[in-house]
C-alpha cells in the first residue's frame, strides 16, 4: 500500500543565476517546484512510499517534471497528460537576504506567504515569485478527471490550499475530498487521513480564477481535514488571528490535529485530544526559505507514519525543513534516517 498520496500542481521552476530584481537577471537554472510533489519527493527520499497525482501538459516541461519526480522514487503513474494545456512554470528572483541564523519556520517562505504575493505586492528583500500557470494543465483538474480510487489508495492524502486557488474545478475537487467526509470518518478506517497545508498564496487568490475569498475557502477546507499545517503569519494574514497557536486553533474550530508553525521559535501541535506540544526550531543559515514549509510537512508526516510521539514528529519536521532552508531550490534531500533518529533523540534544549 502507498503511504502518502499527494495531489496538486507541479511546475518547472526557474531559479536566478544571480541576485537582483527580475529585470536584471540574465539567466535562470531549471529546477522543479510544487508544494505537494515536494512533499511526495521528500517522503520518498526518506524511504516512504509516496505517490504524486497531478496534471501536466504533453510538452517537454511536463516530461521533465514527471521524470524528475519519478527519479526521487515517487509513483507518478496516475499523472494525467493534457494535450491542450501547457505545464505551469514559474520564475524566482533572489533579492538581498537578511543574514544570520534563523529557525526552520522563519520567514514567510517557510509557511508559504511569500510565494505568490508577487513582486508588485512584495518588493521586499526576499525572493520574488512570478507564476505562469493560469490556464495550465493542472488548473483543469476536476472531480471528473482525477481518479478517486488512486486518491484513496494511501494511508494519508496530502492536499494544500494552493490547489483550491487554481480554478473552480480544482476547488470543487478539494471540497469533495474534504467536505464529503464526516467527523466520524476522521482517522478511521473508511479512508485516508486527510492532511491539509493551508499554504496561503495571496497572489493566487487575487486573480479572478476562483470567485470566492481565499481566507474563507481555506478555513473551510482546514476545518474538514484531519491534520492541518498553518503558519502563524498565514493565520494572521488570512484570518486576522494574532493570539498565538491557541487562537489559531479556535479560529479553525479545532481540527483533529493542528500544527501551527511559529517562525524561528518553533511549532506547536495540538493533538486529537487538544493537548498542546511545542518543539523549538533548529537554527540554520538560510539559503532560501522556499519549500521549507513542504519539507516541514513531509518530516511531520514521516514521523506520523513511523508512529513517533508528537514531539518527535515536530522535530522531524524541523529537521527536514532545515535541509530545505539550506538549499537554493524548492526541494532538498532530506537528512538520512540515522541522522534523523539521532537528532530526534536530542534534548529539546539542544535545538534552540
Ligand atoms: O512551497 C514551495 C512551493 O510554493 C513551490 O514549490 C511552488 O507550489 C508552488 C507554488 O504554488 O507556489
Amino acid at each position: 500500500q502507498v503511504d502518502v498520496v499527494c495531489l496538486g500542481e507541479s511546475m518547472v521552476t526557474f531559479l536566478p543565476g544571480s541576485a537582483g530584481p527580475l529585470a536584471d537577471v540574465p539567466s535562470f537554472d531549471r529546477a522543479i517546484g510544487g508544494a505537494e510533489s515536494n512533499v511526495a519527493c521528500t517522503l520518498a527520499r526518506a524511504g516512504h512510499r509516496a505517490a504524486w497525482v497531478g496534471r501536466v501538459g504533453t510538452d517537454g516541461f511536463g516530461d521533465h517534471l514527471v521524470r524528475t519526480i519519478a527519479e526521487h522514487g515517487v509513483d507518478t503513474s496516475a499523472v494525467e497528460r493534457d494535450p491542450e494545456r501547457p505545464t505551469g512554470i514559474y520564475f524566482r528572483t533572489n533579492g538581498e537576504r537578511a543574514t544570520g541564523a534563523v529557525g526552520a519556520g522563519e520567514g514567510t517562505g517557510a509557511t508559504g506567504l511569500v510565494d505568490g504575493t508577487g513582486p508588485a505586492a512584495h518588493p521586499g528583500p526576499l525572493s520574488e515569485v512570478l507564476y505562469y500557470r493560469a490556464g495550465s494543465a493542472a488548473s483543469a483538474m476536476s472531480p471528473a478527471n482525477v481518479p478517486r480510487r488512486v486518491l484513496r489508495a494511501g494511508k494519508v492524502l496530502h492536499l494544500t490550499g494552493i490547489t483550491a486557488a487554481l480554478s473552480t474545478d480544482c476547488l470543487a475537487l478539494l471540497r469533495e475530498l474534504t467536505s464529503a467526509r464526516t467527523p466520524a470518518d476522521r482517522g478511521g478506517g473508511t479512508g485516508p487521513l486527510v492532511s491539509f497545508d493551508v499554504n496561503y498564496r495571496v497572489g493566487l487568490w487575487r486573480t479572478p480564477t476562483v470567485a470566492e475569498r481565499g481566507a474563507e475557502v481555506l478555513r473551510e477546507l482546514a476545518r474538514h481535514s484531519d491534520l492541518v499545517f498553518v503558519g502563524e503569519d498565514e493565520a494572521a494574514a488570512a484570518w486576522g488571528v494574532t493570539g498565538g497557536p491557541e487562537a489559531v486553533r479556535e479560529a479553525l474550530a479545532e481540527p483533529a490535529v493542528l500544527v501551527v508553525k511559529q517562525g524561528a521559535t518553533g511549532a506547536t501541535a495540538f493533538t486529537r485530544e487538544g493537548t498542546a506540544v511545542f518543539a523549538p526550531a533548529l537554527r540554520v543559515d538560510v539559503v532560501s526559505p522556499v519549500g521549507a514549509g513542504d519539507a516541514f510537512a513531509a518530516g511531520f508526516l514521516a514521523g506520523t507514519l513511523r508512529g513517533l510521539p508528537v514531539d518527535q514528529r515536530l522535530r522531524h519536521g524541523h529537521l527536514t525543513a532545515a535541509a530545505a532552508l539550506t538549499d537554493a531550490g524548492d526541494l532538498a534531500a532530506p537528512p538520512g534516517r540515522d541522522l534523523a533518529d539521532r537528532l530526534a533523540a536530542l534534548d529539546a534544549e539542544s535545538w534552540a
